[in-house]
């Protein structure tokens, strides 16, 4: 399992790729982005990878095993979309290198699936020259047939099969139609080399001219663009009206998390309460039914209570990724990007570290110019990503009072979580201009992005992401924090002095003041100092150790440690907090994927050393301001 495994992010475990058995043989998933790739290795081999709308989503190559009718199995690599074989961003290399059998732990293919979108072929089809001239069997597959047929496109596939030598076949990956033929092939391809009609290409011919002859020759008509797509993009992508849409959807987007998921984590806090006052009746009064309530049930059960909230806004982040808009946001964004220096591409990692930067920093592969991958993934962790989200929601409500701010639509408490939202932005811009026009100076690319046909989300694509959020969710709660939250309860329980002696005087205790000078000057005292080191590991973790220390008093209620907050800081300290959290890097997965993705520990300390600089100096301030 790649780090991927504990972060909140993409759900796209990695699958290790397994010892296998020298009979089982391994055939490509090859295409260009967006072109249904996962969708197909998804029916084929039965696995849930993930798959969204727009290009770019799958960074690492997942392996998995197709049943062929006959019994015999195969094993299939879905790769990350390319439009040609020169590896120029780290996406394509990985393509290259499974290609070439270059890549530790995975075979040389055997076969090569190549998925093209059919209403998009005079583009999609520049890479079958490449592909086809690995000399590999190669089945041509054009995808997105239900949507060809219903945009009246047509082509003779026999013809295009002629022309490219390679069988070809028209599929709908999504509606399951036409994979059979796939199997066929497999099977066929498993048994004996398959005939090329031609022989392979030697010279691959280069550019456009080529793919438009064979189509033309193939008889392709491209669809009309769907007149949906075309309308909602005249609104979407207006001058004036796009970027403003595009500011009313985040507001929408925070505003909607905020409000809705308040009853809902009050339902899920009372559920919590209430098992846990059973359990304490039916358990014997003991040191371990202490460990078991207060260590583990509480702990654990105060950062649950943010479930709710942190999928709302992952189904937020699916209806936006499947309905095809954000590639429009890219768009609209691109000019903005210009101006700090990045560019477009680097917009779709930077949105999904509203999620996780985890996913993120993975997703900046597509980015071919290096400066400009480093830049994004910088500052990809000022973006607020979910793990946030509970700190300041429990902050929020204990410190900022319940008012409407402007009418009843945003209040001052909405007003305060989109002034997070946007302190992370702006520090992540302004990072960028620095770094853009300094050490990570270069020329600005062209924005090169294919816009996706809108689609309607599938219920089914949304729930299986919503699961999987869930389960990331829950293992960090049942792994890290629960972890966390055992120990500090044993520090805070040792040396034992039977019961009453204040916490103060415990290890944990012990270890807050010893730091507590360097955090006094933020407004915060050493129960908070306790809570900025756990919250090494990961950031809601705080939230089960603050549970832990103010918690010891009978009032299981989750206002009793919002109460227990508000006597120890001050709401310049609170602010500061916030402050602090939306600055820091306060993520080990975090520093240990960007320590993989740029190759050495100087970009992850920097980056560290520098977000914990802005934290303690925002906070600072805060604390000193607002007193
Ligand atoms: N209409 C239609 N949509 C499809 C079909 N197959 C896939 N899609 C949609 O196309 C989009 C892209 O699918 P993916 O499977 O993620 O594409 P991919 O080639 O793996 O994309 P990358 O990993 O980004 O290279 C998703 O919204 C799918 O639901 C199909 O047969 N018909
Ligand atoms: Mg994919």
């Amino acid at each position: 399992m790649s780090e991927c495994g504990d972060c909140h992010g993409c759900g796209s475990v990695a699958v290790a790729a397994p010892m296998q058995p020298a009979a089982v043989r391994t055939v490509a998933l090859v295409g260009p982005p967006n072109s249904g790739k996962t969708t197909l290795f998804n029916r084929l081999t039965g696995l849930r990878q993930k798959v969204a709308n727009f290009p770019g989503v799958t960074v690492e190559q997942h392996t998995g095993i197709a049943h062929l009718p006959d019994g015999r199995t195969v094993e299939i690599v879905d790769l990350p979309g390319i439009y040609s074989l020169n590896p120029r961003s780290d996406d394509e290399q990985v393509a290259y290198d499974v290609l070439h059998g270059k890549r530790a732990g995975n075979a040389k293919p055997e076969a090569v699936l190549l998925v093209l979108d059919s209403t998009n072929l005079s583009r999609h089809l520049m890479l079958a020259a490449p592909i086809l001239a690995l000399g590999l069997p190669t089945l041509v597959i054009l995808n997105m047939a239900d949507d060809l047929r219903s945009r009246q496109g047509k082509l003779d596939l026999r013809k295009l099969s002629h022309e490219l030598g390679a069988p070809v076949t028209l599929v709908s990956a999504r509606a399951g139609e036409g994979v059979d033929e796939v199997f066929d092939f497999l099977q066929g391809a498993m048994t004996k080399p398959m005939p090329t009609l031609l022989p392979v290409l030697h010279d691959v011919p280069k550019c456009r001219e080529w793919a438009g002859g064979v189509g033309n020759k193939a008889g392709y008509r491209a669809p009309i663009a769907p007149t949906w797509t075309r309308r909602l993009d005249r609104v979407f992508l207006h001058p004036v009206g796009g970027p403003l849409l595009f500011i009313l959807v985040v507001v929408g987007v925070i505003r909607t998390i905020f409000m809705a998921a308040l009853p809902l984590s009050n339902a899920a806090q009372s559920a919590i309460t209430l098992s846990g006052n059973w359990l304490a009746s039916v358990l014997p009064g003991s040191l371990l039914t202490s460990l078991l309530l207060d260590g583990v049930w509480k702990g654990v059960g105060s950062v649950l209570v943010f479930l709710p909230q942190v999928l709302l806004l992952f189904l937020f982040i699916g209806i936006l990724e499947d309905s095809g808009y954000l590639a429009r946001a890219a768009l609209i964004a691109d000019r903005t990007m210009a101006r700090v220096g990045l560019q477009g591409k680097s917009f779709i990692p930077l949105l999904s570290a509203y999620g996780c930067a985890v996913p993120a920093i993975l997703a900046t592969r597509t980015i071919e110019n290096k400066r400009d991958r480093i830049a994004t993934i910088l500052i990809a962790p000022f973006m607020t990503c979910s793990a946030r989200l509970p700190v300041y929601a429990l902050l929020i409500a204990a410190f900022i009072p319940e008012r409407n701010f402007i009418g009843s639509i945003i209040t001052v408490q909405v007003a305060a979580l989109l002034g997070l939202y946007l302190l992370g932005f702006l520090a992540a811009v302004i990072t960028a201009r620095l770094l853009k026009s300094s050490v990570l100076k270069s020329a600005q690319a062209p924005f090169l992005l294919e816009m996706p046909s809108y689609r309607w989300p599938t219920v089914q694509s949304l729930g299986l992401r919503l699961v999987d959020r869930a389960k990331v969710f829950l293992r960090r709660a049942g792994t890290i924090i629960l972890l966390v939250t055992v120990i500090l309860w044993v520090m805070a329980h040792v040396p034992y002095a039977g019961g009453k002696e204040p916490i103060e005087h415990s290890l944990a205790g012990t270890l807050g003041r010893t730091i507590e000078p360097v955090i006094k000057p933020l407004g915060f005292n050493w129960k908070i100092g306790i809570g900025l080191i756990t919250s090494l590991a990961a950031r809601e973790t705080i939230i089960s150790t603050l549970g832990t220390i103010y918690g010891m008093d009978p009032e299981s209620e989750g206002l009793a440690l919002q109460k227990a907050l508000r006597q120890d800081l001050s709401l310049g300290g609170a602010v500061g907090l916030l402050i602090f959290f939306a600055f820091a890097m306060q993520c080990m997965s975090t520093v240990a994927v960007v320590r993989r993705e740029t190759g050495g520990w100087t970009w992850p300390i920097l980056q560290f050393a520098y977000m914990g600089v802005l934290a303690y100096a925002g906070a600072f301030i805060a604390y000193h301001v607002i007193g």
